[in-house]
């Protein structure tokens, strides 16, 4: 029997003196693209892991309350969800479940990175194979450059994004939240990932103080993910028109087919916040 233990070290936060590690039976595959190193290991605890640049994208084992959490708050919360854009988003979770939605019409996606939508429909067919939908259309653009000539569009965008470092930096500006306001239509939703409340409190409240310059709604929202730092993530809730509970509509949330995580209560209790986050918004 072997001796030799193979452990991955998550990357993000490391420099604070955080470290997750998980151990790893394989490394199934490690791609350089244009973008970062894409690598997809397997591990006994959570299953297949996709990092890239060393940072957790996705596990099997906790991706849905990621997934359904970013596609089904905006898209149970928006009356009539027809035209998507999802950007980032390449391993087709996003899109999974915002197929689930009969309402919706088209689905663009705008992922810079074509090895990681290559990659993924290798290893994570479960996702990726969300793709090959007829309502499905893949774009390989920078996502601030894709929203220049797309104006009034969309009913719904969601920000699939890494963290603030790397190729996904563009999407945690000023400017680029700007471009996302004139992309919606008068009532669209715009929903980002948001880092960390315990980790990246500063951050978030640095994006927030723009956010809420140019949006007349927002607010942020959680779900638990243990691989991710802290075993947390947000999202920002953006909004020209719909409140995310007032607006809300049970009886679109209780269509949704095989969900892991989201369901009505869940909805309401996302937007419940620890106390020492009022010092964040
Ligand atoms: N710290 C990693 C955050 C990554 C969030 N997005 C991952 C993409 C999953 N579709």
């Amino acid at each position: 029997m072997s001796q030799i233990e193979l452990w991955f070290g998550e990357q993000y936060g490391k420099e604070n003196g955080r470290y997750l590690q998980i151990k790893v039976d394989n490394v199934l595959e490690k791609v350089k693209s244009p973008f970062q190193e894409i690598a997809v290991v397997d591990s006994p605890a959570f299953g297949k892991i996709l990092a890239n640049d060393g940072i957790i994208m996705l596990t099997e084992a906790d991706e849905a309350g990621y997934h359904e959490m970013i596609a089904h708050v905006p898209l149970c919360a928006h009356p009539r969800p027809e035209e998507i854009l999802v950007i980032g988003g390449g391993d087709g979770g996003t899109v999974r479940e915002i197929l689930k939605h009969s309402q919706v019409k088209r689905v663009d996606v705008c992922e810079i990175d074509e090895q990681v939508v290559e990659v993924c429909r290798r290893h994570f067919p479960n996702l990726a194979n969300s793709f090959d939908n007829v309502k499905v259309h893949l774009y390989h653009e920078d996502g601030a450059q894709f929203l220049t000539i797309r104006k009034n569009r969309y009913d719904v965008i969601i920000v699939d994004s890494s963290d603030p470092i790397g190729p996904g930096t563009t999407l945690f500006t000023e400017s680029f939240y700007q471009s996302i306001f004139y992309s919606l239509k008068e009532d669209g939703i715009a929903v980002s990932q948001m880092e960390s409340l315990f980790w990246h409190g500063k951050f978030i409240q640095g994006i927030f103080q723009f956010i809420k310059k140019i949006f007349p709604l927002s607010t942020y929202y959680y779900t638990m993910v243990p691989t991710y730092p802290s075993g947390m993530i947000g999202f920002s809730f953006c909004s020209r028109k719909y409140h995310p509970i007032k607006d809300f509509r049970p009886e679109e949330a209780a269509k949704l087919a095989d969900l892991k995580y989201y369901h009505t209560d869940l909805h309401k209790a996302a937007f419940v916040l620890p106390a020492f986050a009022r010092d964040i918004f």
